[in-house]
C-alpha cells in the first residue's frame, strides 16, 4: 500500500480512477499526450518545495543551488533542441508565456493582429474574452474557404491595421505555416512577429514541421502536448536582439535585449516563484526529446493523422482543409446530423474522448458547434500505428451514426478495451 493510500484514500481512489480512464479510452484531445514514468517522477519530486524567484546565479532566495542545476539543464537541453540563443522555461502555461510577450512587446491599446480563435486561433491571440482582447487592440485574419491561412489576406490586414505585433500559432489549425511569409509581411509593416507553437512544438523540435526560430522574434510553447512534458510553458528566441522599444536598463543606460524584456516579463512581471518541480520535469522531457526515437515519435505522430484524415474522408466525412500537416485533424460534421456538442458526449459515453470545435465560419455558439477536434499524439505515444487508427476511425464511425444506440455503445467500449489492452500504458498509479 502506498503512503497516501493509507493516508489519504480518497484521493488515492480518485487518481487510481483516472489510471483506468487513461488506460482504458481513446485519448483523441489534440491538446493531450502521456509523459513517461521518468517525467512524472521529476514533476512529483521535493523540488515542489522550493522558492527561486530569479534566475539561475541570479536568485532572491537562499538555497537555490541545486534548482539552478536542474534550470540551467532545462534551459541548455531547450536550446539544444530548438538551435535557439535564448530561452526561458519558467512559464506557468503556454497562457502565462503568452502573457509575458504581451507585457514586453505591447502597451495597453496597442494594436496586434493574429488567427481569429473562431478560425482555428487561441484565447490569448485576442480573443474578446481574454485579457489579450480586453486590454488590447486585437485584430484578426482567417482561413479561406479551403480552410487554409491566406497569406495576401494577412498582408492586406497587417497593412491595414499597422499592428506592433503579429502572431501565428493556433489550436485547431492543421496545417504547417509559411513562417516566411509572416516574417516578410511583418518586415513590411514594422511589426514584431511572434510565433505560439504549443500545438506543433514536438514535431518542429523533431524537424518534420517548418521550424519557426530563425523567422520569428519569439516563439511560446507549451511543454506538454506534441512535445510531450509536464504541464507548462516556454519561451524562446532564435537569435537575441536589441529591443526594438529602446527599453534601457536602469544603472547603466544600456538597451536591454529582448531576451531581457522577457525575462523580466516573467519575473516580477507575472509570475512569482518558478516551479521547479515542474522544470525538473520539463528538463527531463527534452532530454527525450533530444534522443533520435523521438523523430521516429513525431513522424509516427503525421503518419497516424494523415492516415485518419484520410479514413474519415473514405467514410464521406468533411475534414477541415481537406487534410493535416500535423497531429491534428478537425471535421465537420454538419453532414453528419449531429453537433460537435452530441458528438462529443455520445463518444464521452463510449470511453472516446474528444472535444467539440468550431469550425471555421462557424454558425453555432461554441458550447454546440460543428465540428470536433482529434489529435494523433496520445495514441501514438502508446504505440499506435496506421492500422489501428483506421479502426479508431471506424469505431468513431459507428457512434456517431447511431449516437444514442446502447448496444454499439456498449459494443464499441468492449473493442477499446481490446484495443487498449495491447497497448498498455501506466502499470502503476503513482510513479
Ligand atoms: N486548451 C488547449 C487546447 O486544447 O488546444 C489550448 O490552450
Amino acid at each position: 500500500m502506498t503512503h497516501l493510500e493509507s493516508q489519504d484514500p480518497l484521493v488515492y481512489q480518485t487518481i487510481a480512477h483516472e489510471v483506468e480512464r487513461q488506460n482504458f479510452g481513446l485519448e483523441l484531445i489534440a491538446s493531450e499526450n502521456f509523459v513517461s514514468k521518468s517525467v512524472l517522477q521529476a514533476q512529483g519530486s521535493i523540488f515542489t518545495n522550493k522558492y527561486a524567484e530569479g534566475l539561475p546565479g541570479r536568485r532572491y532566495y537562499g538555497g537555490c543551488e541545486f534548482a539552478d542545476t536542474v534550470e540551467e539543464l532545462a534551459r541548455q537541453r531547450a536550446r539544444d533542441l530548438f538551435q535557439c540563443d535564448w530561452v526561458n522555461v519558467q512559464p506557468h502555461s503556454g497562457a502565462s508565456a503568452n502573457a509575458a510577450v504581451y507585457l514586453s512587446c505591447l502597451k495597453p491599446g496597442d494594436s496586434f493582429l493574429g488567427l481569429d480563435l473562431a478560425h482555428g486561433g487561441h484565447l490569448t491571440h485576442g480573443s474578446p474574452v481574454n485579457f489579450s482582447g480586453i486590454w488590447f487592440n486585437a485584430n484578426y485574419y482567417g482561413v479561406d474557404t479551403d480552410g487554409r491561412i491566406n497569406m495576401d489576406q494577412v498582408r492586406e490586414k497587417a497593412i491595414k491595421v499597422k499592428p506592433k505585433l503579429i502572431s501565428i500559432g493556433a489550436s485547431s489549425y492543421s496545417r504547417d505555416f509559411d513562417y516566411q511569409a509572416f516574417r516578410s509581411i511583418a518586415d513590411e509593416v514594422g511589426s514584431l512577429l511572434w510565433m505560439d507553437m504549443a500545438h506543433p512544438a514536438g514535431l518542429i523540435a523533431a524537424k518534420v514541421l517548418n521550424d519557426p526560430l530563425p523567422y520569428a522574434h519569439i516563439v511560446t510553447t507549451t511543454t506538454h502536448k506534441t512535445l510531450r512534458g509536464p504541464r507548462g510553458g516556454m519561451i524562446l528566441i532564435g537569435r537575441d536582439f536589441e529591443n526594438p522599444f529602446g527599453k534601457v536598463a536602469p544603472k547603466s543606460g544600456r538597451v536591454r535585449k529582448m531576451s531581457e524584456l522577457l525575462d523580466s516579463a516573467v519575473f516580477p512581471g507575472m509570475q512569482g516563484g518558478p516551479l521547479v518541480h515542474v522544470i525538473a520535469a520539463k528538463a527531463v522531457a527534452f532530454n527525450e526529446a533530444l534522443q533520435p526515437e523521438f523523430v521516429n515519435y513525431a513522424l509516427q505522430v503525421q503518419k497516424n493523422s494523415a492516415i485518419m484524415a484520410r479514413s474519415f474522408m473514405d467514410q464521406g466525412y468533411d475534414v477541415v482543409s481537406g487534410g493535416t500537416d500535423n497531429h491534428l485533424v478537425l471535421l465537420d460534421l454538419r453532414n453528419k446530423n449531429i453537433t460537435g456538442k452530441d458528438a462529443e458526449i455520445a463518444l464521452q459515453s463510449a470511453h472516446i474522448t474528444v472535444n467539440k470545435n468550431m469550425i471555421p465560419f462557424e454558425e453555432r455558439s461554441p458550447f454546440v458547434t460543428s465540428g470536433i477536434r482529434l489529435g494523433t499524439a496520445a495514441l501514438t505515444t502508446r504505440g499506435f500505428k496506421e492500422t489501428d487508427i483506421q479502426d479508431v476511425v471506424h469505431l468513431i464511425d459507428r457512434v456517431i451514426l447511431a449516437p444514442s444506440d446502447e448496444s454499439v455503445r456498449n459494443q464499441v467500449k468492449k473493442d477499446i478495451h481490446a484495443l487498449c489492452e495491447t497497448y498498455p500504458l501506466y502499470d502503476f498509479v503513482l510513479a
